[in-house]
């Protein structure tokens, strides 16, 4: 069984909801850098003061933040893990990895979620959190198209990447993300 991965996919892809599954069902640390940054905001801490603006608006909060919170959190962990919103860019990409790399405990596969347009911001719309109105949603995926995106090349390039359904009922996906990972 895979038990250090990482999901990839715009937002709205269900990233998240399986993350959550799946860390239940295979005992795996479940590591959302948007749940941190959310429980960041709400304890009104100078971190969470800092990303509150920057998340409202649709754009990525800056890498020293979210490195700073990653590497703190999978250094103190032993066991699997799953990666959920992180890396959403190249320069994190590589950070991760040399992080890894110090910690010896390699990335071992790349679950990529991916759906249209429309259907993510229904999902989104239908979601409701603050940062899911219409506009910043639109902002929020062209953000994944220019910063993001390009990760897919980079894992694909080493052999890496899996893509996992998305549309379908929650169970049916999990389902299949997890015959993948058998
Ligand atoms: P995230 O918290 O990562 O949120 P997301 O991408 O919007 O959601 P996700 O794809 O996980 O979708 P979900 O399962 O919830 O990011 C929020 C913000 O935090 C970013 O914009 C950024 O500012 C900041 N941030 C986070 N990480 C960062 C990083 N590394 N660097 C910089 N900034 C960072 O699903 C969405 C909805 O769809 C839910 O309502 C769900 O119930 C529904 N759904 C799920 N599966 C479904 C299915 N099969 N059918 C129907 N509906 C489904």
């Amino acid at each position: 069984m895979t038990h250090r991965l990482l999901f990839l996919g715009p937002p709205g892809a269900g990233k998240g909801t399986q993350a959550e599954h799946l860390a239940l069902s295979h005992q795996l640390l479940h590591l959302s850098t948007g749940d941190l940054l959310r429980a960041e905001v709400k304890a009104g801490s100078q971190l969470g003061l800092e990303a509150e603006a920057v998340m409202n608006r649709g754009e990525l909060v800056s890498d020293a933040l979210v490195l700073a919170i990653v590497r703190s959190t999978l250094s103190k962990h032993q066991g699997g893990w799953l990666l959920d919103g992180f890396p959403r860019n190249l320069p994190q990409a590589q950070a991760l990895d040399k992080l890894l790399l110090e910690l010896n405990q390699p990335l071992q596969k790349v679950l990529l979620m991916e759906l249209g347009d429309d259907e993510l911001v229904q999902r989104l719309l239908a979601r409701g959190r603050t940062d899911d109105n219409e506009a910043v949603i639109r902002h929020r995926l062209q953000v994944y198209r220019d910063q993001t995106k390009p990760l897919i090349e980079y894992y694909q390039n080493r052999g890496q990447l899996q893509a996992v359904p998305s549309t379908g009922s929650v169970e049916s996906v999990a389902t299949a993300i997890a015959l993948v990972l058998q």
